[in-house]
């Protein structure tokens, strides 16, 4: 049992959707949370970081920080979601190691499984067949931080683990359509449809893709208990073991909003994997279950896009081409 208490918690990424939720998780723990803006380090930048974690010593660090995005914004940025997350995840790693860190908790994403592996995707399908097209950068570069972690245990005897979330929604979300994933865009879309009395809406794709979704707030509980519980080379899925047809998602959130159109369908948008299923069987052997249920996630999530419009509607992304380190 590793214990938090004491701490100096490092959240790298703590303005994205993940790093925010480990920050509001953490902050009922008795320990202390670090962060640092992008203005202060780039992260792409070795210097910086390893400069930053010098003067600033964390004992623990969760790597939250990464160049994200939906299908498109993965299809459209190849080389900002390879090469940023290379070399956030290659800074920090060494960088923690440097300064004897005693646990680092990697992120990684579900769609480091090959396009075609059997469903539910186990922890063992990675590296046993072709890429999906669509994120094959973003994965390559998420596979090459479990293997950091992999080696720096091997080689250096550190404390690194990797935990592999399947898709995330939740506050905080990039509600931005071109660059968003699934859920926010709908929100946004159907929300839209509902204030302006439109009675269709376009789904991207076949709306036939089945996903997995998990509360960003669920995903904090559990990489706050795999940092306690958990110390090994492999990597741990993180997910609620339970999928939805896009489709499905859509007529969820229709609902949720209070929406009652019908939905059409753009083909020329890319379906990406036909499913992406976390098989949880590792994380629920070592005692964590996910608690918020996709309808109730899904009311949360659209309580933080009503506050995002109230706000004024600003949370944008640019990639590398327009250049900045993931949120
Ligand atoms: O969430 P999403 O962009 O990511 O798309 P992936 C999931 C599915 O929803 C795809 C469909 O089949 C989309 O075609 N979809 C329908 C939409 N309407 C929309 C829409 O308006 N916007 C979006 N974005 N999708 C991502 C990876 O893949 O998953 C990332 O690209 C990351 O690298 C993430 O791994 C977890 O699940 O297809």
């Amino acid at each position: 049992m590793f214990d938090l208490r004491g701490r100096r918690v490092w959240v790298a990424g703590h303005k994205g959707m993940v790093g925010a939720a480990l920050v509001r998780r953490l902050g009922t723990e008795a320990c202390e949370i670090l962060t640092v803006d992008r203005a202060t380090v780039d992260l792409r930048r070795q210097a910086e970081v390893e400069d930053w974690m010098a003067a600033a010593r964390p004992d623990v660090v969760f790597m939250a920080a990464a160049t994200v995005g939906g299908i498109l914004a993965n299809d459209r940025h190849p080389a900002s979601f390879l090469y940023d997350n290379l070399a956030i995840e290659m800074n920090i790693t060494e960088a923690a190691r440097r300064v004897g860190v005693a646990k680092y908790v990697f992120l990684g994403s579900s769609c480091i499984y090959p396009k075609m592996a059997p469903q539910p995707l186990t922890e063992d399908s990675l590296l046993t067949g072709p890429l999906e097209p669509t994120n094959q950068w973003y994965a390559v570069a998420k596979i090459a931080g479990i293997k950091l972690c992999q080696a720096y245990r091997r080689q250096h005897g550190c404390d690194f683990i990797s935990a592999m979330p399947t898709n995330l929604y939740g506050p905080g979300d990039n509600y931005d359509l071109e660059t968003s994933h699934v859920v926010p865009a709908l929100i946004a879309k159907i929300h839209a449809a509902k204030e302006r009395g439109t009675d269709t809406v376009t789904l991207w794709g076949s709306g036939q893709p089945r996903r997995e979704f998990l509360h960003v707030d669920d995903l904090a509980d559990a990489l706050v208990f795999l940092a306690r519980t958990y110390s090994g080379e492999e990597h741990v899925n993180v997910g609620t073991g339970t999928d939805v047809r896009i489709v499905e998602l859509a007529e969820t959130i229709a609902r949720v909003v209070g929406w009652t159109g019908r939905f059409v369908f753009d083909t020329s948008k890319p379906d990406g994997t036909p499913r992406k299923l976390m098989d949880v069987s590792r994380l629920t052997a070592l005692g964590w279950t996910a608690r918020i249920g996709l309808e109730e996630g899904l009311a949360d999530a659209y309580r933080d896009y009503l506050d995002h419009l109230r706000r004024g509607g600003v949370r944008q992304v640019r990639y590398t081409d327009g250049a900045q380190a993931g949120p």
